[in-house]
């Protein structure tokens, strides 16, 4: 059993991480971008005509309780005279390589995360007396004088609490969870905020009585390990605000897919195979531009029931044409849809086991 004493001697305790998470991130660049758009309520992403969810919206929106992931419909629903924008990636992407210049000038240790967040490791930044608190005030200060937009941040020891911080005091916040504070905090945090625990782990923790980080405290190791097998020890230790995994710099990339969703569902096999088909175009010019292959394909397949299906195929060796990968699609999607007789609502490929594209594969070869 850890104990408070325990927890406030741990060797993990010296460790510095500070994570940063850009405000609204989509929404607040197109207010940069068109400052006539402040003040009033902003969805990016998705259309209200058609099935598209929302990407990010503005704080004005969330007032209404429009949020990420929400359908469109939805949004306008609750808010009517809401505005709809078209997501301009490229701006983001242009927007995400400033912040992370600006990371790298306070430590080589940034794991970016998506493109509006990212762990730095400053245990070893002697910047501002290595004084945490200052890094981290001095980053957003950095990131709002030259993007002209404001980020929060995060302030403890680990992972989890620094990403549980950021998002404490939203928008412009700074927020530090220490040693001594670790456990009170966690004991009230809702168990859907853990790390690792997704929709359907935190159903399941529910059904056993575990709501927050107090009720999974008084689950012992052994209990918890026949259910979570070798998540187990990580929950454990999280209740207790451990958390040992390290900021991983440029963490290789583990699969490269693409998938759509579309206007009417699906019932057709030959229009199926043909929308594959473009995903996986889609996909080898993403692969290509990486200089990656890989050997395993994927095809993700979700019935107009929201049931999802997905089947892979391993070569033994990295793909080495577009011909390739498309000709184990018919044979993966029959596979998928096999399993239930309902129309389909999106489709998606993806490869996996990347290695690089060298001589031997494609790039002398194209993919395409
Ligand atoms: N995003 C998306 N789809 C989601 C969630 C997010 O496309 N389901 C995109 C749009 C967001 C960006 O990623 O702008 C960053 O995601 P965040 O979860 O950090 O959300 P925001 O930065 O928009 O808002 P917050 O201020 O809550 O961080
Ligand atoms: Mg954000």
């Amino acid at each position: 059993m850890l104990t408070e004493g325990m927890i406030q001697t741990h060797p993990e305790t010296r460790r510095r991480i500070i994570h940063v998470d850009m405000d609204a991130f989509y929404a607040a660049v197109e207010m940069r971008e068109n400052p006539s758009l402040r003040g009033r309520p902003l969805v990016v992403g998705g259309d209200p005509d058609r099935r598209g969810t929302v990407a990010t919206c503005n704080y004005e929106a969330r007032k209404f309780g429009i949020h990420s992931a929400m359908a469109s419909k939805t949004a306008r629903k609750r808010c009517p005279e809401v505005l709809f924008l078209k997501p301009r990636f490229e701006l983001y992407r242009e927007v995400s390589a400033e912040i992370r210049e600006i990371f790298l000038d306070y430590t080589n240790r940034v794991e970016p995360l998506s493109l509006d967040e990212a762990y730095l490791d400053v245990t070893r930044c002697r910047l501002f007396g290595g004084v945490a608190t200052d890094i981290a005030r001095d980053i957003k200060r950095r990131i709002l004088e030259h993007t002209k937009l404001t980020a929060s941040a995060g302030v403890s020891y680990n992972k989890f609490l620094a990403k549980i911080a950021s998002d404490m005091n939203k928008p412009d916040g700074l927020t530090v969870i220490r040693p001594h504070e670790a456990k009170a905090l966690v004991s009230q945090l809702p168990i859907g905020k853990f790390f690792g625990v997704g929709p359907v782990t935190e159903k399941r923790m529910k059904e056993l009585g575990i709501h927050t980080g107090a009720d999974l405290q008084r689950w012992s190791l052994s209990r918890l390990q026949p259910l979570f097998g070798k998540h187990a020890e990580y929950y454990h230790q999280a209740a207790f605000g451990i958390d040992v995994r390290e900021v991983e710099p440029n963490r290789p990339r583990k699969s490269v897919g693409s998938e759509t969703t579309f206007d009417k569902d699906l019932s057709d096999l030959e229009e199926m195979l043909s929308q594959l088909r473009l995903r996986a175009r889609e996909v080898a010019l993403n692969l290509q531009e990486r200089q990656l292959t890989g050997k395993t394909v994927t095809v993700k397949v979700k019935f107009s029931d929201f049931t999802q299906v997905t089947r892979s195929y391993s070569f033994n060796h990295p793909l080495t044409s577009y011909r390739q990968m498309i000709e184990v699609l018919p044979q993966l999607l029959h596979h998928a849809v096999s399993v239930r007789s309902r129309a389909v609502r999106l489709l998606g490929v993806t490869v996996s086991n990347l290695v690089r594209s060298d001589e031997e594969t494609i790039a002398q070869r194209s993919l395409l």
